[in-house]
């Protein structure tokens, strides 16, 4: 869809809108500044039959139907957050004290509490000087709890964003996501909006460019040579990369596959797609309407989507659009980020 038919649409929610409360608001203004116009359609959302990585969780594709909204072109980025921190003086997760009585409502019944020196503020990081690993269903070997690592010190004390406005926020979690949507009048996408605004121009494409997965090196930021000891970084990025390092997809949005995930607002069930049988009107999906993930029973999840920095075909390519994971609705790490929709409802509303 055109700009020009963008604005016809918006001027005639607007009519609707001037006529309710005799506002007189110039629909120019009404373009959101870093945002792509993804417009209603139908499209094939989960995996697709070309697609060999395709995981028991992303089954059965399903035809769904998604209305127009406003997508970040980028992830949120440090300038954006550090501007939202400014404003409201909000305080992230991973930046608060732990409340042990709380972390342990989200872990095994009889879980010991750990030494008081590890109940510190801070958040999960790679260990990227990972030189062996022994069992691959192992994920804590390449994992670390670093004290003091947030989103203005993403490794931990010592480190900071100086020079990095423009690379993703990480080291947020969903409620920090929810909490910079509210001051910047937005919401985080549906999983069904997100992978609308990945198809593009596409409808049941793997990745934002189509099916070629020779093109993954030079369209996106993942990993290559062994997972997680050995980065060859022939993408050009060994860890995270600034937003717009890579070509945009067919509509312009930039790095929806790799550099670093993306929350959603769905809550995260691997049963979801399978359940969707039944439904017989898929139209603007808001998930499942409870979490389950068996590998993690105790967490309250939600959906990522697009794969980071570290993903490779050895370990969960999840560099594809009809890929999902759950993350902890408490948790940050250095690889997980966001970004945001506004509806034209919403913009007018404000
Ligand atoms: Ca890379
Ligand atoms: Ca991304």
């Amino acid at each position: 869809m055109s700009k020009s038919l963008i604005f016809l649409t918006l001027a005639s929610l607007l009519f609707i809108n001037c006529k309710d409360s005799n506002k007189n608001q110039d629909i120019s203004l009404i373009f959101p500044e870093g945002m792509i116009w993804v417009e209603g359609k139908s499209y094939t959302k989960g995996a697709k039959n070309e697609d060999p990585y395709a995981m028991m969780r992303e089954k059965p594709s399903h035809e769904v139907y998604v209305d127009g909204f406003f997508i970040d072109a980028t992830e949120v980025t440090n300038n954006q957050f550090q501007k939202f921190v400014n404003e409201t003086g909000y305080v992230t997760i991973a930046e608060r004290q732990i409340d042990w009585n709380e972390m342990k409502k989200n872990l095994p019944i009889n879980t010991p509490k750990p030494h008081d020196s590890l109940l510190q503020p801070g958040s999960l990081i790679f260990n990227k000087d990972l030189k062996r690993v022994v069992n691959m269903d192992n994920y804590f070997q390449w994992w670390k709890w670093q004290i003091g690592a947030s989103w203005k010190s993403p490794a931990g004390p010592g480190s900071n964003i100086e020079g990095k406005g423009n690379y993703p926020v990480v080291h947020v979690a969903y409620e920090d996501a929810l909490a910079y949507c509210e001051w910047a009048n937005r919401k985080l996408p549906t999983e069904a909006q997100w992978e609308s605004a990945a198809q593009g121009n596409y409808d049941k494409a793997v990745f934002t460019w189509g099916d070629e997965v020779n093109l993954l090196n030079t369209n996106a930021n993942t990993w290559q040579g062994d997972f997680p000891t050995n980065n060859e970084s022939i993408d050009g990025f060994e860890m995270i990369a600034p937003v717009k390092s890579f070509s945009p997809n067919s509509i312009g949005i930039f790095d929806m596959i790799g550099n670093v995930w993306e929350i959603t607002d769905d809550l995260f069930n691997v049963n979801y797609y399978s359940e969707l049988n039944s439904v017989t009107d898929l139209k603007n999906l808001k998930g499942a309407s409870s979490c389950y993930n068996p590998s993690n029973p105790y967490e309250i999840q939600h959906v990522m989507k697009g794969g980071s920095f570290l993903c490779h075909d050895s370990y969960c390519a999840s560099y594809r659009i009809s890929a999902r994971m759950g993350v902890s609705i408490d948790s940050g790490s250095d690889h997980t980020g966001f970004r945001t929709i506004v509806t034209p409802e919403m913009l007018l509303n404000k």
